[in-house]
């Protein structure tokens, strides 16, 4: 059984004990990861302080520091198809999924090495006269960049390539689930040339390590994706330090289907939305709203596309849906699946594990008459999607509007005008018109409400990864002003 260190100041570390990490296709342990201690938090954290003041990477010009993030990504490319393995073996993600995704991530580094040298700051046109002010944008400090299981390489590249291009160090909490592929791409780091330090990687269990990591006094920065409890005490612990946080955690994102849609397409993109990774997915899209007049059509074919989805080994390429990650997932699909009939949901498909080792479970349509029931109020992150009719636009609106979450929102539609008004009436972060779940390095991703807040990815979630420093200079030698008058 392999046991994988963690990377702690350039070296590979063993923790005081070990963690099963277990394949969601057969329920076994598969590898095992090290516990990482408060201990070991510290000394990454401190190391990561050491390499951005000190060391070679902070005296390193955006120039170069940008060769060596383009580097990271030219490697993750080169080894893309290993690292989807690694995603899959340790997640469940299917292999169709992790490939497409591998061979993504090195988009973001490259995209991000590309603004390293273009990061400036300006210069003012202060209201005074014989002043030169001008602000810098500096590095923020050290980032403890915390991951979740369902997609970690993708999740960590939106975090560490803007964090890395800024000049910062990071500190990398991967979740137990998800350790092993963002510890295979670590191992590239090295062969990049990021000198020692400036990437870490702490495995462990959330309450020790996220904790230690998060109340350090030199993180300055918390980049979080996970889930809303975690993300609250995250926070509630960012307040002993003051560090600048974001936070990504998932939603209950809308699907509109108008009359008027292209039918085959968005149950296309509404089937994608769902079932793809097995709905683990921030944005899956599990709230489905159906006009009157195609409902029984776009339902009926729903249900037809899921009864027919090849549900099998994560590592074949034919498989179209794999397992869920966890066995708590598996826990929670079961408690809104076994509640909704008593809620006044009816399951129309689905509902059930599939019969085999590991944590399958038949994708899952729920139809629910009122927006009460939890399956259509909460988040599951599993392929179940709860279904209703509507007949007004308004109302739809505002039915999708009555969530905690606001991430994403998909509409079906092909009237322009309705378009631009329900992308602007719509609470969320994100709106795909006629396309659901798409994301570029370009495409600021994020949400409001109980789906976090701040924006990964884009140009502006760089400047998230600096401070601004403004300087002040006196460029005339006359008397000074009266040096009790501020102004
Ligand atoms: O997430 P956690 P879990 C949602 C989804 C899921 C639920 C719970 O609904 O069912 O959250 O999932 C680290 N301090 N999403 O329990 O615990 C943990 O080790 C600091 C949506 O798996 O939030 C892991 O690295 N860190 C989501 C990371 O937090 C702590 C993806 C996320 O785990 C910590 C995942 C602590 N006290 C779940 N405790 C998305 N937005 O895509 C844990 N962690």
């Amino acid at each position: 059984m392999k046991k994988y260190q963690m990377l702690i100041d350039g070296s590979w570390v063993d923790g005081r004990s070990w963690i099963d990490s277990f394949s969601p296709a057969t329920g076994e342990v598969w590898a095992q990861i090290a516990a990482g201690t408060v201990a070991d938090v510290d000394h990454a954290v401190q190391a990561a302080h050491a390499a951005m003041t000190t060391g070679p990477w902070a005296s390193m010009t955006p120039t170069e520091r940008a060769r060596r993030v383009a580097r990271l990504g030219a490697l993750a490319r080169e080894r893309s198809e290993h690292l989807a393995e690694m995603e899959t073996r340790d997640t469940g993600k299917l292999i169709r999924e992790t490939t497409g995704s591998c061979a993504y991530v090195p988009d973001f580094y490259e995209y991000y090495a590309g603004l390293s040298d273009k990061i400036s700051g300006r210069t003012l046109p202060i209201d005074k006269p014989d002043l030169h002010v001008y602000t810098m944008r500096e590095p923020i400090g050290v980032v403890a960049a915390i991951v979740p299981w369902n997609s970690p390489q993708m999740l960590l590249a939106v975090k560490l390539a803007p964090a890395l291009a800024a000049g910062n160090a990071v500190v990398i909490k991967p979740s137990e689930h998800g350790s092993v592929p963002v510890l295979e791409f670590a191992r590239l780091a090295e062969e990049a040339d990021i000198p020692p330090g400036v990437v870490n990687v702490v495995t462990g269990e959330g309450h020790s390590v996220g904790e230690a990591l998060t109340t350090h006094p030199l993180v300055r920065r918390i980049a979080f994706t996970g889930g809303p409890d975690t993300a609250r005490s995250v926070v509630r612990n960012s307040a002993e330090n003051f560090a600048h946080v974001s936070l990504e955690l998932g939603g209950k994102s809308p699907q509109i289907v108008f009359a008027d849609a292209n039918i085959k397409n968005a149950i296309n993109g509404i089937v994608g939305g769902i079932f793809g990774a097995s709905g683990q997915s921030c944005v899956a899209g599990s709230r489905l709203y159906v006009h009157d007049d195609v409902y029984d059509e776009v339902v009926g074919d729903i249900i037809d596309r899921g009864q027919n989805i090849h549900i099998g080994d994560p590592l074949d390429h034919a498989s179209e849906m794999g397992p869920l990650a966890t066995q708590a997932q598996l826990a929670k699909y079961d408690e809104f699946v076994g509640s909704a009939a008593s809620e006044g949901g009816e399951v129309l498909s689905g509902g059930s594990h599939i019969d085999r080792a590991g944590w399958f479970v038949e994708p899952t349509v729920v139809a629910c008459e009122t927006p009460d029931v939890r399956v259509a109020a909460e988040e599951i992150f599993g392929p179940v999607l709860s279904v209703m009719r509507f007949t007004d636009e308004a109302a739809v609106v505002e039915q999708a509007n009555a969530s905690r979450y606001g991430l994403a929102a998909g509409i079906w539609t092909k009237d322009v005008g309705r378009t631009h008004r329900l992308a602007s009436a719509l609470d969320s972060g994100i709106v795909w018109v006629n396309m659901y779940r798409a994301t570029s390095p370009v495409a600021p991703f994020g949400g409001s409400g109980d789906s976090g807040s701040g924006r990964e990815s884009g140009e502006d979630a760089i400047y998230d990864y600096t401070k601004v420093k403004t300087v002040w200079i006196n460029t005339s030698d006359e008397p000074t002003a009266d040096p009790f008058k501020v102004g």
